[in-house]
């Protein structure tokens, strides 16, 4: 993720939580960041550096970064293993788990003061992790105390899922690298749900309007968020842009993420699903790369099915590698250009509309 941008929350949540005088008393920062935190200690440690000589802020203060291990909690055995290669599975038992005990943290753990007197009034801002993995996505567990980074994107996220039970929309989030065929897909959907039902896409990109544009072309109502460069959307965003859009009676709000499948794993846009977009084209070792945007996704699209017989690359392996990250996600193989598997996405979608529409 972005380390400048998280050194910021790290100083503007100790600026809200100290005084004047004590911000010069404190000697140590201590962060705890989950392996599936999409952050690099040492970035972090050198974005840390270059805030202080920028600033002249907490000059000196020492910011240690301590690594949270991957742990699950296996339901069948009661067993925790630490997860190894991205194989989540109990060591004791061999049952598949997602449970995620820590791994996902990304929070101010505890400030310490050069007086260690404060030490004792002051030493725990926070300490708390409960914000882990899709089973408890929309679940927030923080108190007062705890400042978790993501505190604020959460708490939006939780507002857009309010409000999109009242309207009964099912909201979806799509992730992918760039141009695995999110947009086309998209269209292609567009194309065979927008008569029986009504269908908003809200784009992401980094600079310009052109796949909101392409989405409007094959008739269906779209609307272009553009991050300004950011590499990854918001749940703030989103809900901006949903201010501008009239959602009255809306079936089905696609969010179509920016292109990347690294920090968009660690924003709730307030979906009922997030979905994400793997091509044949892009070499199926991606899971492993990147384990937190599936352990996070309900369904895994492998797109550009088209092009399998001409590229190197095992449906059956890549489906192998996501799921011994996550044992329950789906998979479907699709090819927008030739249509196939179209149908069993848009019965997947179905579905889904139906069982929003019962919710009470
Ligand atoms: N062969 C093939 N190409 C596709 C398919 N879907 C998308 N593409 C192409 O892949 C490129 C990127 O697609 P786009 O939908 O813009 O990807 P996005 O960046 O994820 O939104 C475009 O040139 C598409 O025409 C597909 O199913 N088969
Ligand atoms: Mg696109
Ligand atoms: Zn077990
Ligand atoms: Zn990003």
């Amino acid at each position: 993720m972005h380390e400048m941008s998280i050194i910021q929350q790290v100083v503007n949540s100790l600026n809200s939580e100290l005084s004047a005088e004590e911000k010069y008393q404190v000697s140590n920062i201590i962060l705890h960041l989950g392996e599936l935190s999409n952050v690099q200690p040492i970035l972090l440690e050198n974005a840390f550096k270059a805030y202080q000589e920028a600033s002249a802020d907490y000059v000196h203060t020492r910011l240690t970064v301590l690594q949270i291990p991957v742990v699950i909690h296996c339901d069948q055995c009661g067993e925790d293993s630490r997860v190894k290669q991205y194989v989540f599975k109990c060591n004791n038992c061999g049952k598949p788990s997602t449970n995620l005990i820590s791994g996902e943290e990304l929070l101010i753990h505890k400030i310490e003061f050069f007086d260690p007197f404060k030490l004792q009034l002051k030493n725990m801002i926070q300490l708390s992790q409960q914000r882990t993995s899709k089973n408890k996505r929309g679940t927030i567990n923080c108190d007062n105390t705890t400042r978790h980074l993501l505190q604020a994107n959460d708490f939006v996220a939780e507002a857009i899922r309010n409000k999109m039970l009242q309207s009964k929309t099912l909201v979806i989030n799509i992730v992918s690298s760039a141009g695995s065929g999110k947009t086309t897909l998209m269209i292609e959907t567009g194309k065979r749900l927008k008569e029986k039902y009504s269908i908003k896409v809200l784009v992401g990109d980094l600079e310009t309007e052109r796949d909101a544009d392409r989405i409007k072309a094959a008739g269906v109502d779209a609307l272009q968020i553009v991050t300004g460069g950011i590499c990854h959307l918001e749940a703030q965003m989103v809900w901006q842009a949903m201010e501008t859009m009239d959602l009255t009676g809306t079936d089905l709000l696609f969010i179509e993420n920016v292109g990347n499948l690294v920090c968009p794993a660690s924003f709730d846009l307030g979906e009922d699903y997030r979905v994400t977009l793997i091509a044949s084209t892009e070499g199926d070792d991606k899971p492993k790369k990147y384990p937190r945007m599936f352990l996070t996704s309900e369904l895994m699209i492998v797109s550009k099915a088209d092009l399998l017989p001409y590229v190197p690359f095992s449906v059956e392996e890549v489906t192998k590698d996501a799921r011994d990250i996550n044992h329950e996600l789906e998979v479907i193989t699709i090819s927008s250009i030739k249509g196939d598997g179209i149908e069993e996405w848009c019965q997947w979608l179905e579905e889904r509309i139906a069982l929003k529409r019962q919710i009470v």
